[in-house]
C-alpha cells in the first residue's frame, strides 16, 4: 500500500522527527484562541498550563457550577467519527467529568494512562474501586456505581452505572483502561493496540451520536495517537487503503485539539498500527501469524497498575472516590 511505501521511505531516511516537526508547524497556522481556559476562574481546572482546549471546539458543561472543562470535540466527518478528548480528571474536576459523560450520552470512556507514571500522579482516581457501593456526586446530581471489572492483562474493562437523581434515568458506561502505555511512549505492539481497538469498536462506543470520551494525562499524546489510528482505519476500511493521507488527517484532527501526538515515535507507531490494521482486512489474514507478539509481556504491567490489576476488595461499604 501507499502507506507502507511512505513508512519505509520515512524510516529509511530517518526523517520521523523532521516530519513530526513539520506537522507541528503547519498545525499552528490556524490561530485558534483558548480564552476560556485562561480565565482566572478556570485556570486551576487545567492539569497542565500548556495544554488548553480551543474555544471553538470546547465541550460546554451543563448543570455544573461553571461551564468549563478541559475537553474538546474532535470530529472527523470523513471517518464518521466524533470523539471527546480530555485531560485526566483532577480531584476537583471529577464532578465535571462525570457530568460530561452523562450529558454527552457517552457509552465508553477510553483511559490510556495509569494513575501514577514516573512517580507522579497523572490522573485522579475518578471511579469507585469497590463493587456495588453507590458513590454520590451531589453537586451534579449523579450517582456512580462500579458493577463489574474484567482484566485482559494489558487492559481492563469496567462497567460503571450512572444514575441521575433528578430524572431517575440510569445508564451503563464502559471504562476501557489501557494500563501499559507509558506517557510520551507507544503501546507494546501494534497487535495489542489493535486488539484493544477491536474490543472498543465491538462495544459500539465509537458511534458518533454519543461521542466516546478519550483521555490520558494531558489528553493529547496518547489520546491523539488512538484517534489518528482509529479514524484513518475507519476511512480506509470503507474507501480503500490508498484513500488517506495520514499526515493531513492528523493536521485536521489538530484543528479541534492542540498537540495531538506528542513524539515522532508516536507518529511512527500510528503508521505501524494502520499498516497492521490494513493487513487484518485481507481475506487471507490469519490471527495466528502474529500471535507470538503476545508473548512479550510489557514490563510496565505490574508497576503502578498493580493495585488495579488485583481483583477489587469485596463489597459493599460506603465510599467516596
Ligand atoms: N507540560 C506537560 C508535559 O510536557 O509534561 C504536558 C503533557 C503531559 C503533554 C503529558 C502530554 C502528555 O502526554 P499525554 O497527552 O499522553 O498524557
Ligand atoms: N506539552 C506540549 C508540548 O510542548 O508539546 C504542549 C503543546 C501542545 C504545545 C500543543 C504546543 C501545541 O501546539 P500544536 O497545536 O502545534 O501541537
Ligand atoms: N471523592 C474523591 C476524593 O475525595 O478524592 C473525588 C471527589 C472530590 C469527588 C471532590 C467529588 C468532589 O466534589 P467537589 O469537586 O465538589 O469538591
Amino acid at each position: 500500500s501507499i502507506v507502507e511505501v511512505e513508512y519505509m521511505n520515512i524510516t529509511n531516511e530517518n526523517s520521523w522527527p523532521v516530519i513530526y516537526q513539520k506537522i507541528g508547524k503547519e498545525s499552528l497556522a490556524h490561530g485558534y484562541t483558548c480564552n476560556e481556559a485562561r480565565k482566572p476562574e478556570n485556570k486551576h481546572l487545567n492539569r497542565y498550563r500548556d495544554v488548553n482546549p480551543y474555544d471553538h471546539s470546547r465541550v460546554i458543561l451543563q448543570r455544573c457550577d461553571g461551564d468549563y472543562i478541559n475537553a474538546n470535540y474532535v470530529k472527523l466527518d470523513r471517518a464518521n467519527r466524533k470523539y471527546i478528548l480530555t485531560q485526566g480528571p483532577l480531584k476537583f474536576t471529577v464532578n465535571h467529568f462525570w457530568s460530561m459523560v452523562f450529558h454527552e450520552k457517552t457509552k465508553a470512556i477510553l483511559m490510556l494512562n495509569k494513575l501514577f507514571e514516573k512517580n507522579e500522579v497523572k490522573c485522579h482516581q475518578y471511579w469507585p474501586n469497590q463493587f456495588n457501593s453507590v458513590c454520590s456526586l451531589k453537586e451534579v446530581n449523579l450517582e456512580i456505581t462500579l458493577t463489574s471489572v474484567e482484566n485482559f492483562g494489558y487492559y481492563i474493562v469496567r462497567k460503571i452505572l450512572l444514575h441521575d437523581t433528578i430524572t431517575l434515568e440510569s445508564r451503563m458506561v464502559l471504562h476501557f483502561h489501557y494500563t501499559t502505555w507509558p506517557d510520551f511512549g507507544v503501546p507494546s505492539s501494534p497487535k495489542m493496540f489493535l486488539d484493544f481497538l477491536k474490543a472498543v469498536r465491538a462495544s459500539g462506543a465509537l458511534e458518533p451520536d454519543c461521542p466516546a470520551i478519550v483521555h490520558c494525562s494531558a489528553g493529547i499524546g496518547r489520546s491523539g495517537t488512538f484517534c489518528l489510528v482509529d479514524s484513518c482505519l475507519a476511512i480506509m476500511e470503507r474507501d480503500g487503503q490508498d484513500t488517506v493521507n495520514i499526515q493531513e488527517i492528523l493536521k485536521e484532527l489538530r484543528q479541534s485539539r492542540m498537540g495531538l501526538i506528542q513524539t515522532p515515535d508516536q507518529l511512527r507507531f500510528s503508521y505501524q498500527a494502520i499498516i497492521e490494521g490494513l493487513k487484518r482486512l485481507a481475506p487471507d489474514y490469519s490471527e495466528e501469524d502474529s500471535s507470538h507478539i503476545y508473548a512479550a509481556v510489557p514490563e510496565e504491567a505490574e508497576e503502578a497498575g498493580g493495585s488495579e490489576i488485583t481483583p477489587p476488595p469485596p463489597p459493599p461499604r460506603g465510599e467516596s472516590l
